[in-house]
């Protein structure tokens, strides 16, 4: 040990200081090499000069090289916390079968999966999927394997045409979901498009009629683009607002948002589902709400037969995974995203490839 001090003071000067030490019982097979050694940890440290420069002394500059070393051995001992956690994390999945001999580039693409919050079992099972139909040196081409786990993505998350209107049938469609979800402006541009760009009669059905300014929210979109508006208060109502308006391509139903956590908000919402029986219902939900809220959202959500997702909100989330992980469980396909308020710009139709494009970070085009 003091051979070893000896030589660090020779190399960093009389400034050096120790920062750990450790004594190694080397033993070679075979060899004469067999003896006791030290391993040590030195450093020259950290220029006070610098740091006052920098403003760091903020918090009142230590007085000496003691308690400055005592600050930044606080310092390294949090960071060396953090680290340790993030290594457990991923070396208890290392030891997961499924990342035994397979390139590193694939702890990427899981990891990838999980920073978007795809689920755990989800990731896996998608790592495994690719690994199975590749060749060891498909494998090793990030390229190739990024393509085939955009393909298995692709597949799990299944979309719908956009909203198809044959000649002189009319296509009634219902958007539900949880308060603030999008469904009122997601409706605003379905019907702006089909208004404008394809010169579809499309008529507005509102069921939300706690909240005034609901009504009204709908009510401006439905002057600026000139098509009439139903307010139903009951599911009467409802049904004679369809009724009147046989003559139309589209009827457009806004709902009220639901608390999933409402019981008798829901069923009003089945009934009024079966009173107008609409051709499509579309549950709306935003990407920014956390899994478990989306989770106990489509749990609340199934009493109504559902048969198309809209995710909304695109523009205002880096954990989109959250799409996946929804899709896998509600096998219903996914018929529209959103990506901003503007109304009618910001709704694209879904493709599944761009799906998983989107939940591996590929930014959003323009
Ligand atoms: N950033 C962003 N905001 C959106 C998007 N879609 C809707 N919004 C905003 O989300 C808020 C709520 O939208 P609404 O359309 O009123 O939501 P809703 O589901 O009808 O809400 P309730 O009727 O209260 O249940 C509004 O401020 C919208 O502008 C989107 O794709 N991106
Ligand atoms: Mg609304």
């Amino acid at each position: 040990m003091e051979e070893a001090i000896v030589r660090i003071k020779a190399d960093l000067g009389p400034e050096a200081v120790i920062l750990h030490t450790r004594r190694l019982q080397r033993s070679w097979p075979f060899s004469l090499l067999n003896k006791n050694a030290v391993e040590i940890t030195a450093a020259l440290g950290v220029n006070l000069v610098d740091q006052k420069a920098n403003g760091s002394e903020g918090k009142g500059l230590p007085h000496n090289n003691a308690e400055l070393y005592n600050d930044r051995f606080d310092q390294l001992q949090l960071e060396v916390e953090e680290i340790k956690s993030i290594v457990k994390t991923i070396a208890s999945q290392l030891t997961d079968p499924i990342f035994q001999e397979v390139p590193a580039c694939f702890l990427d693409v899981y990891e990838k999966l999980l920073r978007s919050k795809v689920e755990d079992n989800i990731a896996k099972k998608l790592v495994k999927l690719v690994r199975d139909q590749l060749s060891a040196s498909e494998l090793a081409d990030p390229g190739t394997l990024r393509g085939k786990l955009v393909v298995e993505m692709a597949e799990l998350m299944p979309v719908s045409a956009p909203l198809s209107l044959e000649d002189g049938a009319r296509k009634v469609i219902a958007l539900i979901g949880p308060t603030g979800a999008g469904k009122t402006t997601t409706i605003a541009k379905l019907a702006a498009r089909y208004y404008l760009y394809e010169g579809k009669k499309v008529v507005f059905l509102t069921a939300d009629t706690y909240r005034i300014a609901a009504v009204d929210q709908l009510r401006t979109y439905a002057d600026i683009i000139g098509a009439p508006i139903e307010i139903a208060f009951s599911n009467q109502d409802a049904r004679e607002a369809l009724e009147n308006h046989q003559d139309k391509d589209l009827v457009f139903i806004d709902t009220a948002g639901r608390s999933p956590h409402n019981e008798i908000q829901i069923n009003e919402l089945v009934g009024l589902m079966n009173a107008c029986s609409p051709d499509e219902i579309h549950l709306v939900l935003s990407v920014t709400t956390k899994m478990s809220d989306q989770m106990d959202a489509i749990k609340r959500f199934s009493a109504v037969p559902i048969n198309r997702l809209i995710f909304t909100k695109l523009d205002e989330t880096n954990t989109p995974g959250s799409m996946l992980n929804i899709v896998n469980e509600m096998k219903v396909p996914v018929s529209y995203l959103t990506t901003g308020q503007n109304v009618p710009e910001d709704i694209k139709v879904a493709e599944s490839q761009e799906l998983a494009d989107i939940i591996l970070g590929v930014p959003l085009d323009e």
